[in-house]
């Protein structure tokens, strides 16, 4: 077993999952202006201190995914984060893209940039503590969308990025999300991201990346947010272990998937839907952004200082999280 497939399994194993609190300042700040809390460095610190020395971080978080102000911050007992996150036992990583840009040639899609020089912020990463990255690319549905140029590009910029990572002894999180916005159906949703799953992986074998030492963090396979034809639970989750199955090669050890604007309890039902039906050899986990902190970030924003109060609401989905995990969630749990 590799370094890096030791790492992966980490992160992922026994129905933990991760915690992605890699939010750039710019989204930050409007997730806590919608709760009416200012955006300053040192409010962002403590909303992520709270979550990040709660309970749950032991049983529940095999890794939190962080961003590049964060992981150079202190915590007040003058620990570094990663420090305070390797203590609970979970496993520090850092975004590492520079976000999504207008994409030249078909500028009404997006390319995620961040290549140049990212060899060095790699070691700078590696130096600090960080054990795995993350890198997304976005892809929207339409009439016209995503391209080709979209699709090809993006996948050329996940392997580069996944190459460089690997070189510098950490794991690579593969984020290909096609967005939820518009009212595509699961149909076409399939078809979007099979095709974008299968170009990634195209690229990643080129780029000779090895496989056991990845973990792809995709979307479910869902209908645009304003379809007007719903899809069942048990639809979604059968459409994505589907699409997972015949995209992705045998030996990637695990998948995360992102919420992408699903609801916490969709996100969790889901997941414990597709983790009751899988069929794979694959872990599938959780790799949440909005579906594990928008209670607790509703909860801490009517008192900032109410840490045990907030941990006690973030440890509930984070608990939620972990049995979906192993499929062993039900709604019933939720209220308990
Ligand atoms: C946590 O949010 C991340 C995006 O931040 P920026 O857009 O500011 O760079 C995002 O990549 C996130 O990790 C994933 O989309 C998963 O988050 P959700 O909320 O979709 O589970």
């Amino acid at each position: 077993m590799s370094e890096l497939n030791k790492i992966a399994l980490k992160i992922l194993s026994n129905g933990k999952g991760i915690l992605a609190a890699d939010e750039s300042t710019g989204t930050m700040t409007k997730r806590l202006e919608s709760v009416n809390v200012l955006s300053s460095a040192e409010n962002r610190l403590l909303f992520r201190e709270t979550l990040f020395s709660s309970e749950s971080m032991k049983n529940c978080i095999g890794g939190v995914i962080l961003y590049d102000e964060t992981i150079k911050q202190l915590t007040n007992s003058n620990k570094s984060i990663p420090d305070l996150i390797s203590s609970a036992g979970a496993v520090p990583g850092i975004k590492v893209d520079t976000g999504a840009k207008v994409l030249a040639g078909s500028p009404e899609e997006k390319i995620t940039e961040g290549l140049d020089g990212l060899r060095e912020r790699l070691k700078e990463y590696y130096q600090l503590g960080a054990q795995f990255t993350k890198w997304r690319g976005v892809y929207s549905i339409s009439n016209k969308y995503p391209s080709k140029l979209s699709i090809y590009s993006n996948a050329h910029a996940l392997a580069r990025y996944s190459a460089l990572v690997q070189e510098c002894k950490m794991v690579p999180i593969v984020e290909p999300e096609v967005l939820m916005d518009g009212n595509h159906s699961a149909e076409d949703c399939f078809n979007i991201t099979s095709e974008v799953i299968k170009k990634c992986f195209e690229e990643l074998i080129l780029h000779k990346v090895d496989l056991s030492g990845i973990i792809l963090k995709p979307n479910m396979i869902l209908a645009g947010a304003n379809s007007e034809k719903k899809t069942s639970n048990e639809e979604i989750a059968k459409l994505t272990l589907k699409c997972l199955r015949e995209n992705v090669p045998s030996d990637v050890p695990g998948i995360a998937f992102l919420s992408g604007g699903q609801s916490e309890v969709e996100a969790t039902e889901n997941l414990n839907l597709i983790n009751k039906n899988n069929d794979t050899n694959f872990i599938m986990t959780y790799s949440y952004g909005r579906a594990l902190q928008q209670s607790a970030l509703k909860f801490w924003s009517k008192d900032i200082e109410n840490t045990e109060g907030t941990q006690k609401v973030f440890n509930h989905r984070a608990n939620m999280c972990t049995l979906a995990a192993q499929g062993k969630w039900s709604a019933e749990l939720e209220t308990k």
